[in-house]
């Protein structure tokens, strides 16, 4: 190691490679190698610092000049998102006949690898690297034939981050008690949500358009731009029916109308469902009365019956199971008279009826 004015020469082991420190910017230069020599000693001679190397034995002369061409590779800079690469810019100092040439590589990975595209030339100082969350530069120096050396300081890299698309996932069409939660507010009669659950990888904020449809018959928009994951629907505005709900999320508040991504889900089918099971008298013969329950869209949920209007009392199907829209009950009455039966589908819609049991 040697000072010489603002700067200390430093020798290494086996490489022989001189580093040179900048005492006022602390930057670190690495002069040369000399591949196998080791540095062993330095010295000054008038003006100029020699030094030996040891296991190939000479004497060089640190002479104070540039070497004709240097490369500098950056470290790999890391952009949080897919970039579209712009221009990647420079301070430079003009020198007549010397060339600053950028290249750049990209990839997605954080070490370049396979993924990683080759180096490629920028093209009037245009990245021509593709689209890609990382990015690494190498500078390439060349002096004039005069020795003039150019230089090259604040390298900016332009980028713009790559819109992604939104998700919508898991719609949900019904009355759920969760939701009355979240909402603080209980469902009014007829009134069902629609809800689901969208994303953006980019966390824009989102606008949502609603539409149904009953199966083969076009869409029905129910609203349009909202920035609500949910959607209250007066069910009574609707004919019942089985309907599909298509949500479409798109995330243009936060881009352009070039940019922005518009995705749409489509949910299972699911019932609306306003109307009573209908309650008829099938026969009534050896004190036996056959009573057949029937709802044109639901599976029935519960069938009571009572003579005297105060004490309903739940009945089984006769097939044992209460499992579709329409059953038969059985009920044994002893004589004549009127019996009232109610009976509720899983929408809880409820029908009420009185039945006269009359023995021909
Ligand atoms: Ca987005
Ligand atoms: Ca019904
Ligand atoms: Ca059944």
């Amino acid at each position: 190691m040697i000072y010489d004015q603002e700067k200390i020469h430093v020798g290494t082991g086996e490489d022989g490679e001189i580093y040179t420190v900048h005492a006022a910017s602390g930057m670190i230069e690495k002069n040369f190698r000399l591949n196998t020599a080791q540095i062993s000693c330095f010295a000054r001679m008038e003006k100029n610092i020699i030094f030996a190397t040891g296991s190939s034995s000479g004497i060089y002369e640190l002479a104070p000049r540039y070497h004709t061409a240097g490369k500098f590779t950056s470290r790999i800079f890391d952009a949080r998102g897919l970039a579209v690469w712009g221009k990647i810019e420079a301070c430079e100092e003009e020198a007549a006949g010397a060339q600053t040439v950028f290249f750049t590589r990209s990839g997605n990975t954080f070490l370049p690898g396979e993924e990683w595209e080759e180096w490629k030339e920028t093209s009037g100082r245009r990245i021509l690297s593709r689209a890609g969350r990382f990015i690494q530069y190498r500078l390439e120096l060349t002096a004039g034939k005069d020795g003039t050396t150019p230089s090259a300081g604040d390298i900016r890299v332009f980028y713009q981050i790559a819109n992604r698309p939104p998700a919508v996932k898991n719609i949900f069409f019904g009355r759920d008690s969760e939701f009355e939660k979240v909402r603080k507010q209980a469902f009014k009669p007829g009134e069902y949500a629609v809800r689901w659950d969208a994303f953006d990888p980019d966390n824009d904020p989102l606008e949502f358009s609603v539409s149904c449809r009953q199966k083969n018959q076009p869409w029905f928009v129910l609203e349009k731009k909202s920035r609500e994951p949910f959607l209250v629907i007066d069910s009574y505005r609707l004919p019942q029916g089985k309907y599909e709900f298509m949500v479409q999320a798109r995330d243009l508040p936060a881009n352009t109308l070039e940019t922005a991504f518009s995705v749409s889900n489509i949910s299972r089918y699911f019932i609306i469902d306003n109307e009573a099971p209908e309650i008829r008298l099938e026969s009534f013969q050896d004190d036996i009365a056959l009573i057949r329950i029937t709802d044109s869209l639901s599976v029935l949920s519960i069938a009571e019956i009572s003579s005297h209007l105060s004490d309903f009392t739940a009945i089984g199907p006769v097939d044992g199971v209460l499992d579709s829209g329409s059953e038969q009950f059985r009920y044994n009455a002893a004589q004549a008279g009127y019996i009232h039966v109610r009976a509720r589908d899983e929408h809880n819609n409820i029908a009420f009826k009185t039945i006269r049991l009359e023995k021909k």
